[in-house]
């Protein structure tokens, strides 16, 4: 953490955060130190470094000075140790996993989290013998009912994906903590400047960088921010050595990203808060579902532990899939591509793109209907996006 940002407002974080001066050529920029390896001096400083008893760097997979400068920058605002930056989101989830789980643990996670986190539990981790189970972790009672004498892990998504259903952090940290467990959060769609968990008492946070901090849909990254240099020392043998590390140049780009990301999210949450009214009050719309408007169920958990309720909300078309399709199908300022949180707006039907993994069963007990809409509003001017939905609304 950069102790002399730590009062400052986000905006004046997400610029400062992480960028120094280069002390060799006075760029104002960081250098991207584009090197696998790193030399030596000698002998001695090279065993001084893998012996942990010298600072400086020893190979990219390891650590390396572009890469750094961003773990700190998400970890000065986020609130917690330095990250540990990796080349997905997903690469970020499955490191935590395989750091904290042994055979025989169970991990118990948000019933709608990003569906390919639930299967790669689900499919891959449970040939390990590691278990998972996973509820709406926004009703406590059934979370507490989840745990078992094993779980060692409770993983939150909140908001969820994609239902923008939200779950309690300080409770679920009670309630992880209580049985012995670590609380993992991904904080994806809120983004740190909206929502900090370790102020919470998370243990670990994770990020699809790929979406807010990046900002601008062309890179693939992500982020494992630990609570403390405790945690972080249980995770970083593992982040070394299993290899989904990020690279340098990828690093500078997510770097860049981020000196926007405050003024980026605050845009975005402005053009939401207008067009989920629009939504709501549209004749042509069954529900809506956004933190910022007082018919979400969790409006006031919202307010509480948000600092806004972002750019991401859920619809159905009246009308169902067929409805909803026509919709998607017809928008032209809005892109029809998965992903979220960059500057355009994208617009996509989860049950047949992010989650089609996901069994139709447990997508619909996760409340993943199959005709919800998502759409992750950027940064444009809000009557241009107001035009484009009335134009495809026309042809519903
Ligand atoms: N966590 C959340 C909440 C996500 O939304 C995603 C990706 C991930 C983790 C994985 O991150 P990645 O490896 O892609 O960087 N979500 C996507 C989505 O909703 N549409 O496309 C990707």
């Amino acid at each position: 953490m950069t102790d002399n940002l730590k009062n400052l407002g986000r905006t004046t974080q997400t610029i400062h955060a992480g960028q120094h001066v280069d002390a060799a050529t006075g760029a104002v920029a960081p250098p991207i130190i584009q090197s696998s390896t790193f030399a030596f001096a000698d002998c001695a400083q090279g065993a001084a470094r893998f012996a942990g008893e010298a600072d400086g760097f020893i190979y990219t997979r390891m650590g390396n000075p572009t890469i750094a400068r961003l773990e700190e920058a998400v970890a000065t605002i986020e609130g917690g140790a330095q990250g540990l930056a990796t080349g997905s989101g997903m690469a970020a989830f499955c490191t935590v996993v395989f750091a904290l789980l042994n055979q025989g643990d169970h991990l118990v996670g948000t019933s709608s989290v990003y569906g390919p986190s639930r299967v790669v539990m689900e499919r891959d981790f449970s040939r390990f013998g590691v278990e998972s189970s996973f509820v709406d972790t926004s009703d406590l009672d059934a979370l507490r009912a989840a745990i078992r004498p094993n779980t060692k892990i409770v993983f939150i998504e909140t908001p969820a994906n994609p239902t923008i259903v939200l779950t309690d952090l300080a409770a679920a940290a009670e309630i992880a903590h209580n049985a012995g467990a670590v609380l993992l959060v991904d904080n994806t769609f809120a983004s740190p400047v909206l929502q900090r968990p370790i102020e919470y008492d998370a243990d670990v946070v994770m990020h699809s960088m790929t979406k807010f901090i990046n900002g601008h849909t062309d890179v693939v990254a992500g982020m494992i921010i630990p609570k403390d240099d405790e945690m972080r020392a249980r995770l970083k043998p593992v982040h070394a050595y299993l290899g989904a590390c990020m690279d340098p140049h990828q690093a500078w780009l997510a770097l860049r990203g981020f000196k926007t990301l405050a003024l980026r999210v605050r845009a975005a949450q402005d053009n939401a808060g207008i067009i989920a009214e629009y939504l709501e009050t549209h004749h042509k719309v069954e529900w809506v579902r956004y933190p910022g408007l007082k018919s979400h169920p969790q409006y006031e958990l919202a307010d509480r532990q948000m600092d806004g309720p972002g750019s991401l909300i859920s619809f159905e078309v009246k009308g169902g899939v067929e409805a909803g399709a026509k919709l998607l199908d017809t928008v032209k300022l809005m892109t029809l591509a998965v992903s979220l949180g960059g500057v355009e707006t994208l617009i996509q039907h989860p049950s047949s793109m992010t989650h089609a993994a996901m069994p139709r069963e447990d997508r619909i007990a996760a409340g993943i209907t199959d005709g919800l809409v998502r759409v992750s509003i950027g940064c444009e001017d809000v009557e241009d996006l107001i035009a484009d939905f009335d134009r495809a609304f026309a042809e519903v």
